[in-house]
């Protein structure tokens, strides 16, 4: 099968709090990512109080980007890199984010940053907000929950969108926003409060968090409108367990309150679906005459998207099989396999869910994120042989490659995540690598943070040098 479009934007993606460290250099405040513990497989991550002397926080160096990111995006290059996806530490530009002026320093390490990605070719793709703001926002104002948030989260994009208007063409306003239901600590701030209704707390934010990011691709475009602003959405991609009406019934329902965030963020409005699903929920949302409005006017340009694994639903729900793959678990599917984490791995579920995203949204699409997180090993010879990261990103741009050659769906461009490997966002750990290019630490923060080239690295160079017709 023949190349993709030479306009095809092959990158590679991380996150600030994931890879940047430096978290208290250049005048950043604390982030409420600063304040995780550091968890571990199977065991949830945690908000805490504050700093806690003596409690390690891998976030607060992780893979040093903050220093070493020139070295890094000289890799990148070597790669071949069109675009590179990451995100501004709000912390970096607002220390406490409810102030009036920003932080010059921090504004000055974005200019360079993405300069260098210029000066090489390579287009920023910038998340505006990826798992983390200023940990006094949870602090003074309970994180996304909290209406104010939206002021400050505009002051933010108005700084950015003007400060970077010639050097940043392609935004994300939230990252994975879907994941404030069941996960609401990491894109909104949230921990939760004794007796406190969850899921009337998370649908709350998740409309602030909506009316925030129409409000923001508003004012992007008013600022620039060569700009390409895009919502980012963790594509819950399942099947129906078995062809029981019940279980597909089962299936559409969770698909359905899943694309509420799709459907706001393209077409401006809440489904009537929603509707029905907070009246048999007993939820009251909180409202503003001016927001309908506001979610009409805030359209977005593009989807992204991340896709790692699959899961099946069932009506059932007393099913023991449970699958960790996606972080909005369903249940395993006894056909595919599981990486080391338990993510089963669907190559076919990418191209599916290219097929259903196009189908119902007919916008651009952009998968912003996928990717195999596995234990790598570092050789004598310095050479981290990766064979099986190769075979699980071969098998999905072949699928990538079928979505839009023979089903003619709309991709912009392939990022596949932690292409420098970083901190886990689930776990906190340093051993669960996605990148091309392996970090020297381990889970306890030791290590030279020295760059080494994996076998990925070269397989990624051909790809992208083929536009994906070498793999
Ligand atoms: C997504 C996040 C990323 C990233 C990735 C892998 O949910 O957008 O920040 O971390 O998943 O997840 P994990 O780091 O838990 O392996």
């Amino acid at each position: 099968m023949s190349r993709l479009p030479d306009d095809f934007l092959w990158g590679g993606a991380v996150a600030a709090n994931q890879i940047e460290g430096g978290w208290n250099r250049g005048g950043k405040g604390i982030s409420v990512s600063d304040v995780l513990t550091a968890g571990s497989h199977g065991v949830e991550r945690q908000i805490t109080d504050g700093i806690i002397e003596g409690l390690y926080y891998p976030n607060h160096e992780a893979s040093g980007f903050h220093s070493r990111y020139k070295e890094d995006i000289a890799l990148l290059h070597e790669m071949g890199f069109k675009c590179f996806r990451t995100s501004i530490a709000w912390t970096r530009i607002f220390p406490n984010g409810d102030e009036e002026e920003p932080n010059e320093e921090g504004l000055l390490f974005y200019d360079s940053m993405f300069d260098t990605c210029l000066q090489y070719g390579i287009q920023p793709i910038v998340t505006i907000s990826h798992f983390e703001m200023p940990y006094h926002l949870v602090k003074e104002y309970g994180g996304w929950r909290n209406r104010k948030l939206i002021d400050f989260y505009m002051n933010y994009c108005k700084t950015l969108f003007i400060r970077y208007k010639d050097k940043v063409k392609y935004w994300l306003t939230f990252n994975e926003i879907n994941m404030i239901i069941r996960k609401p600590w990491k894109p909104g701030g949230i921990k939760f409060l004794e007796g406190e209704n969850k899921l009337q707390t998370e649908y709350q934010a998740a409309h602030y968090m909506l009316v925030a990011s129409a409000k923001a691709v508003k004012l992007g475009k008013e600022i620039n409108p060569d700009f390409m602003i895009g919502g980012m959405f963790l594509h819950p991609t399942s099947y129906a367990a078995t062809c029981d009406p019940a279980d597909v019934m089962a299936h559409v329902k969770k698909l359905q309150q899943a694309y509420m965030f799709l459907d706001v963020h393209v077409r401006g409005v809440y489904p009537r679906s929603h509707y029905k699903f907070l009246e048999n929920n007993q939820l009251v949302i909180e409202t503003l005459p001016e927001d309908a409005v506001t979610l009409k006017e805030g359209v977005v340009d593009y989807i992204g998207f991340s896709y790692y694994s699959s899961s099946v639903v069932m009506a059932d729900p007393s099913n023991q099989n449970k699958s960790e793959g996606n972080e909005i678990s369903g249940y395993k599917n006894p056909l595919l396999k599981g990486s080391e984490w338990g993510w089963q791995i669907d190559p076919v579920g990418l191209r599916i869910t290219l097929n259903w995203l196009y189908d119902k949204y007919q916008i651009p699409l952009f998968i912003v994120e996928n990717g195999l997180g596995a234990v790598d090993t570092l050789e004598e010879d310095g050479g981290i042989h990766d064979s099986y990261r190769i075979d699980y990103l071969r098998r999905h741009v072949e699928e990538i490659k079928k979505a839009v050659f023979e089903d003619g769906v709309e991709v912009m461009g392939y990022t596949p995540w932690g292409c420098i490997d970083l901190i886990s966002a689930g776990t906190g750990e340093m051993k669960k690598r996605y990148g091309f290019i392996y970090v020297d630490k381990d889970d306890k923060g030791n290590g030279t943070l020295n760059r080494y080239k994996k076998d990925s690295f070269y397989w990624y160079r051909e790809c992208i040098r083929s536009n994906g017709e070498i793999i």
